[in-house]
Parts: structure tokens; C-alpha cells; sequence
């Protein structure tokens, strides 16, 4: 089966507005674009990309899903921290992501195009370019709408089946740990997902109206080639289990 990752950006004065990725057969690209070329809101510049895809690996999505709610947004924070903690990483690294995503991780200032990376031991930034960060791309459900629908079903998002793709192949790559909530003013839950804990959704992760946002992977160090070869450029089609759908 020939397959062809179709990936959609758009932006607004040079920030970015939406994203959006899929993996279809050859025959399903007009609808596909059509569909991805409706998602953007208000946005000055648009860029799809299709390209024929190599090698698909398949896997079999084996996280488990849990949703914790919070009174107040340094509540939602701490028990992140406490969930990265049990994954692995030591506090004061944690901490440091927490306080990266808050402020906004772009040393220039404001949100970053894609992740920071950051080593479990030393708490360094190991991104090659910490402007634009590691992208995880080439990554979709096999059988998006089934999933997407038993998704919604359970009180769950489309940001959710877009965000639990993601976090299950940088897992797949090497990550250790993710840490993760948007940059949409409007949208206040995030996550940490570990193989040890799984897909753990926590809001508030920030307060309505924020528009700081984006991901830290946690790694170690001595993989970093591999994994950033395997975030960018592995692609991953994934299965659903039942317990999803
Ligand atoms: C969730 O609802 O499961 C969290 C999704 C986070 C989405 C992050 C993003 O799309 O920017």
C-alpha cells in the first residue's frame, strides 16, 4: 500500500496559527486537502506539503488514558511536576520545563514552532535550534474517524486525538517524558505522558486567555541522534485499541 503524508501550516504576521498532519492513500489526497485547507482560522500565509512516504511502520496504541481536573491552575502544575517525577525525571529538571512552557521557550521570546528538548541529567536544552525546536511529524491513526469519533464520545477533543498521536510516537522515539499544553488562548488542558504512566490530561494547565504553550520532551542525552532522526522523520501510522474507540 503506497501511503503520502499531507501536512498542513498556517500563520498569522509570522506566528503560527494551525497545524495539522495525515496519512492517507493516494486517492484520499483531494479530500484530504480540502479538508486540512478548512481547518486554519484567520491566517496571511498557508503552506501544504505531500510527500510519498518510504516505510509506514504500524503499531498498536497501548497507553492508558486518564483526565485529572483541578481547582487552580498551580494545583494543575504541581501535579504535573509530581507525574514527571514519577516518569523519571528529577525534580529540578521538572521544574525546569514547567518554567520554560510558562514563560515561553523561544529565547527570543514568545512560543516555540516545535519542542524543546531537554536532558533528564543536566537540565541542558539539546535542540539544535532552540528558535524552532524538534517537530513530531509523519503520524496519524489508521482509522482516524473511528477513533476521533469514540473520542468525542468520552467528553474528549480533536486536539486530544491529534495530541495523543503525538505523545505516543515521541515515546515510541526514545522520549522519556512529554510535558505538554497548547498555546490557544482557549484551550487550558495539557498533559504528561510517560510509557510509565501513560496519557495523563490535566486541567488547568494554564489560566484562559494565556497564549504561552508547547511541548518539552524529556531525554537522555547518549540517544539524541536516533531519537531526533525517529521524531522527524520515522513515519507512524497507529492502531487503535478497542478501549479507545
Ligand atoms: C488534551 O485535551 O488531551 C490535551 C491536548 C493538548 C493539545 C496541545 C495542542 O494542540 O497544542
Amino acid at each position: 500500500m503506497s501511503l503520502l503524508s499531507v501536512r498542513m501550516r498556517a500563520s498569522l504576521k509570522g506566528k503560527h496559527v494551525s497545524g495539522a498532519e495525515r496519512i492517507v492513500q493516494e486517492e484520499d489526497i483531494p479530500l484530504t486537502l480540502c479538508e486540512l485547507l478548512k481547518r486554519p482560522g484567520e491566517h496571511d500565509f498557508l503552506k501544504l506539503t505531500v510527500e510519498r512516504l518510504e516505510e509506514v511502520e504500524e503499531l498498536e496504541f497501548d497507553l492508558p488514558v486518564s483526565s485529572h481536573r483541578f481547582e487552580s491552575v498551580k494545583e494543575g502544575r504541581e501535579f504535573a511536576l509530581a507525574k514527571l517525577v514519577e516518569s523519571g525525571v528529577p525534580e529540578r529538571i521538572a521544574r525546569e520545563g514547567v518554567g520554560l512552557l510558562s514563560k515561553g521557550a523561544n529565547p527570543k521570546g514568545g512560543n516555540m514552532r516545535g519542542a524543546v528538548l531537554l536532558d533528564v541529567e543536566t537540565g541542558k536544552r539539546l535542540e539544535p535550534d532552540p528558535e524552532r525546536g524538534i517537530r513530531t511529524v509523519r503520524v496519524d491513526w489508521k482509522d482516524r474517524s473511528a477513533v476521533r469519533e469514540g473520542l468525542l464520545k468520552r467528553g474528549f477533543t480533536e486536539r486530544t486525538l491529534d495530541a495523543l498521536a503525538i505523545a505516543f510516537k515521541n515515546l515510541h522515539c526514545g522520549v522519556l517524558a512529554e510535558l505538554c499544553w497548547s498555546d490557544d488562548p482557549d484551550y487550558i488542558t495539557g498533559y504528561v505522558a510517560s510509557r510509565k504512566l501513560g496519557y495523563v490530561r490535566i486541567t488547568p494547565l494554564k489560566e484562559e486567555g494565556d497564549p504561552l504553550g508547547g511541548r518539552v520532551y524529556f531525554i537522555r542525552r547518549e540517544g539524541i541522534g536516533e531519537i531526533i532522526k525517529c521524531l522527524e522523520e520515522r513515519a507512524v501510522l497507529i492502531k487503535s485499541l478497542p478501549s479507545l474507540l
